[in-house]
């Protein structure tokens, strides 16, 4: 999937949302890079207390946000790096934590930012991590498009605003 053909995104009014961001730690580098877009986002957004838990891998993610889901935020985004190895594990945690992810935010309607890195090497990774030199920047895009839809469901939910 290529990341050309990504919209700018234009978001106002949503510096009073409440935002949570859940981070796994595998493939540090990355997700140091993932995770400081993320924030940068969230800060150019004027949302300027959002939660940060870290959990240990990508397949914790759903189940993290399911609760969080549950707990009044507006919106929440999911930052994980998943490298293809030699084994079909790759599959299990990227089909496992996608599914997750998904059903967490169409059964509980709060908008879950999609920031999962599932790539076959470091490299393309890397590329993709919002470090100088990385030609994508995902941790600030899943930001931005959790934030969005975020005001968009407020739109239909408060016409008046
Ligand atoms: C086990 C595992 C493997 C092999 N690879 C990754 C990965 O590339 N990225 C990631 O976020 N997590 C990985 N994990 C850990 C699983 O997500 C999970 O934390 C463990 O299976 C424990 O539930």
């Amino acid at each position: 999937m290529s990341g050309k053909g990504a919209p700018e995104l234009t978001v106002k009014n949503c510096g009073d949302l409440r935002v949570a961001v859940i981070a796994a730690q595998w493939h540090t580098q990355v997700m140091d890079g993932l995770v400081d877009g993320a924030v940068r986002a969230l800060h150019d957004l004027g949302i300027e207390e959002p939660t940060l838990l870290r959990v240990p891998g990508s397949f914790e993610l759903p189940v993290v946000a399911k609760v969080l889901a549950g707990r009044g935020y507006d919106a929440i985004v999911a930052l994980g790096v998943i490298i293809r190895g030699g084994t079909p594990h790759f599959e299990y945690v990227s089909q496992g934590v996608t599914a997750g992810l998904t059903q967490v935010a169409v059964e509980s309607g709060v908008p879950v930012g999609f920031g999962i890195l599932t790539c076959d090497t470091e490299e393309q990774a890397l590329d993709r991590a919002g470090l100088p030199g990385s030609n994508e920047d995902k941790g600030h895009e899943a930001v931005t498009a959790a934030v969005a839809t975020a005001t968009i469901l407020r739109s239909v939910s408060e016409p008046w605003r």
